[in-house]
């Protein structure tokens, strides 16, 4: 085999045999060999100056007016025009103006008491106003959506909130099998039968496909060393460049519909994948190939590797005076987890450029969610809490609706406040959350509102430093798919309140068929799952089309959920709950031996 590493560190001649595996008939066909797969592909997409090109796409502005985003007296976001002026996050807004006077400096979005969204207020000041993310975040769902719909068949894990990783692997192979139909089957006279190696892959033309990130030795021979690259390719370079070519298709499209521009890096793993996607930026992809791996890496400085930064970086760079990527390889595995602990595999494995890890979609349920405010000046009169909890209101309805678009049947089973009182632990108060159709701002602030009396205790003076408002306990709600759809969603009524539920392991009832009795029977009652008793409409109710009866059953379903918000909001449901005191602060610190510490984490 030709290694392009020859004459490298001897050390790391047999770390990297993995580079260029046998890929067998058996490899290809097989569907789940999971992060063990050699022809697996990964990128990570990234989109460039991400705040500042959501407030410049929503101000519909051109993408050479140089923009930030502030925070309050910071910047968090610098668009590449501003960049040219030598922007940068660190500077502060006058700094920033003063080197670029045509600057458009946006202020994120606040919520202010009083108004149910957010907005872009002139007078923002933090002691009134709260930031709101919500565009960002609306933005994000949008991009990952697109994502999704491109690739069905791949995987696609948020990783930020303006990022995700994507696992081309399963596309790829489709497409692998369909471009190439002379290895979808194992040929009669194959040596091995399916074991058998597969044929040599075609010549791969890499133009229009990103920057590809060539091994040393090849890329200073300059450019003419494409042909050479090809002629030394692998199925493996043959899978990265179709998923370049599906990446750059994605990224093209996400332009064209939503404006954003952005980065991505295409390597074997998620590691790499992150690594290369910032090799060049904004607007363009890179492609690292697994022969130019070790160049890539070992120059690396290490600290500069996101899992190695911190503590961990530093007490690697003392442990072994040295600094790069390839320094470390002559550290043998049993060295690193003799002093760094078990869990130092990875550390060893990283080095390498293997990542084990999974692409896996994380469930877009959040069983809480929490809006939260560090109060620039203290709340002393107990009446002043009322206008931030209206802000702090406002901005879970917003979330909570937003998200209720794709899932309408998500509700909180209990709203909780907390409050901090100068530097003692945090208190709260939890309460049931009403049963109500319209989730708004003024139903969830009289929730608060209600926890905030009992929190301050009728006491005259409160010292409160920082106010949260969450929801907890989210769940799609079970109390049987088609009543709490009904009861959400009245304009889909004829659909939802006549289909049996997915879960009844019974075939659907289309509204248009006639229904048979069982149905009929239940879709003119429901189960209320907080009262737990059955609700029947009336005989002479019950009697019509099956669309008619749908309607007033879902009627009878917000009348009686209405029932129950009402109750709820004359009786105190609240609870008093100590919260566990979490906030790291008080964590009791855990000693552990010598620098192993970094790992219980991991
Ligand atoms: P990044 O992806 O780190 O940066 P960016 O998208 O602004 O620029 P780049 O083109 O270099 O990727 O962060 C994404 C967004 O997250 C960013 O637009 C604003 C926000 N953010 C903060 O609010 N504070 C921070 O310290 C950082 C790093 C980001
Ligand atoms: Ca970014
Ligand atoms: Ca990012």
């Amino acid at each position: 085999m030709n290694s392009p590493w020859k004459g490298k560190a001897k050390a790391t001649n047999q770390d990297y045999d993995d580079l260029r595996p046998t890929i067998t008939y058996r490899h290809l066909l097989s569907n789940n060999l999971g992060v063990r797969d050699p022809l697996r592909v990964v990128a990570l997409c990234d989109s460039d100056a991400f705040y500042a090109a959501c407030e410049r796409i929503r101000l519909e502005l051109d993408p050479s007016v140089p923009i930030v985003v502030q925070q309050w007296e910071s910047l968090i976001a610098v668009s590449y025009p501003a960049r040219e002026f030598g922007i940068s996050r660190m500077d502060k807004i006058k700094d920033a103006k003063k080197k670029c006077p045509n600057l458009l400096a946006v202020h994120v979005a606040t919520y202010k008491e009083g108004e149910k969204e957010p907005g872009y207020w002139t007078d923002i000041d933090t002691r009134t106003h709260k930031v709101s993310l919500d565009l960002y975040r609306r933005e994000s769902n949008k991009i990952i959506s697109m994502f999704k719909e491109a690739l069905p068949t791949g995987e696609v894990e948020k990783a930020s909130i303006d990022e995700a990783f994507i696992d081309f692997t399963r596309p790829v192979r489709e497409q692998l099998l369909e471009r190439y139909p002379y290895i979808a089957q194992v040929p009669v006279d194959a040596p091995n039968g399916i074991d058998s190696p597969l044929p040599p892959p075609p010549p791969i033309k890499w133009d229009d496909l990103g920057t590809v990130i060539l091994p040393e030795e090849i890329d200073s021979a300059g450019e003419q060393s494409n042909i050479e690259v090809d002629g030394d390719a692998t199925w493996h370079d043959v899978a990265l460049s179709i998923a370049a070519e599906l990446m750059r298709k994605i990224r093209e499209d996400i332009h064209s519909k939503l404006g954003y521009t952005t980065s991505a890096g295409i390597a074997r793993n998620k590691f790499l994948a992150k690594l290369c996607a910032s090799y060049k930026k904004p607007n363009s992809q890179t492609i690292l190939r697994n022969r130019a791996i070790p160049d890539y890496l070992h120059p690396l400085p290490f600290q500069k590797i996101r899992f190695l930064g911190g503590k961990l970086g530093d007490a690697l760079a003392k442990e072994y005076d040295v600094s790069t990527v390839g320094d470390l390889l002559t550290v043998s595995l049993d060295e690193i987890q003799s002093k760094f602990g078990e869990n130092a595999l990875w550390v060893y494995e990283f080095l390498r450029g293997i990542d084990r890890t999974e692409v896996k979609e994380k469930s877009a349920l959040f069983k809480s969610m929490l809006a939260s405010k560090n109060l620039p000046k203290p709340i002393i009169q107990p009446s002043d809490g009322h206008q931030w909890i209206r802000i702090l209101a406002a901005e879970l309805a917003l979330r909570l609706n937003d998200a209720r678009v794709s899932m309408p049947t998500l509700w909180p089973k209990s709203i909780v406040l907390h409050a901090r009182k100068g530097y003692e632990t945090s208190r709260s108060k939890q309460a049931t959350f009403p049963f109500v159709r319209n989730v708004t701002v003024d139903v969830i602030a009289t929730a608060a509102d209600k926890l905030w009396k009992d929190l301050t205790d009728d006491a005259k003076t409160v010292n409160i430093t920082s106010v949260q408002l969450a929801f907890t306990g989210l769940e799609k709600t079970e109390m049987g798919q088609k009543s709490i759809e009904g009861f959400f969603t009245t304009r889909d009524v004829q659909q939802t309140s006549l289909k049996r539920s997915r879960e009844d392991d019974e075939p659907l009832v289309s509204p248009e068929k006639t229904l048979p009795t069982s149905s009929y029977v239940e879709a003119v009652s429901f189960k209320c799952t907080r009262c737990r008793k059955t609700i029947a409409l009336r005989e002479d109710q019950a009697t019509g089309g099956p669309n008619e009866v749908a309607q007033r059953l879902a009627t009878l379903r917000s009348e009686h959920g209405d029932f129950h918000f009402a109750q709820d909001l004359a009786h105190s449901t609240d609870g008093s709950v100590p919260v566990p005191r979490g906030s790291s602060s008080k964590r009791k610190k855990v000693e552990s031996e010598g620098i192993a510490k970094f790992f219980i984490k991991k």
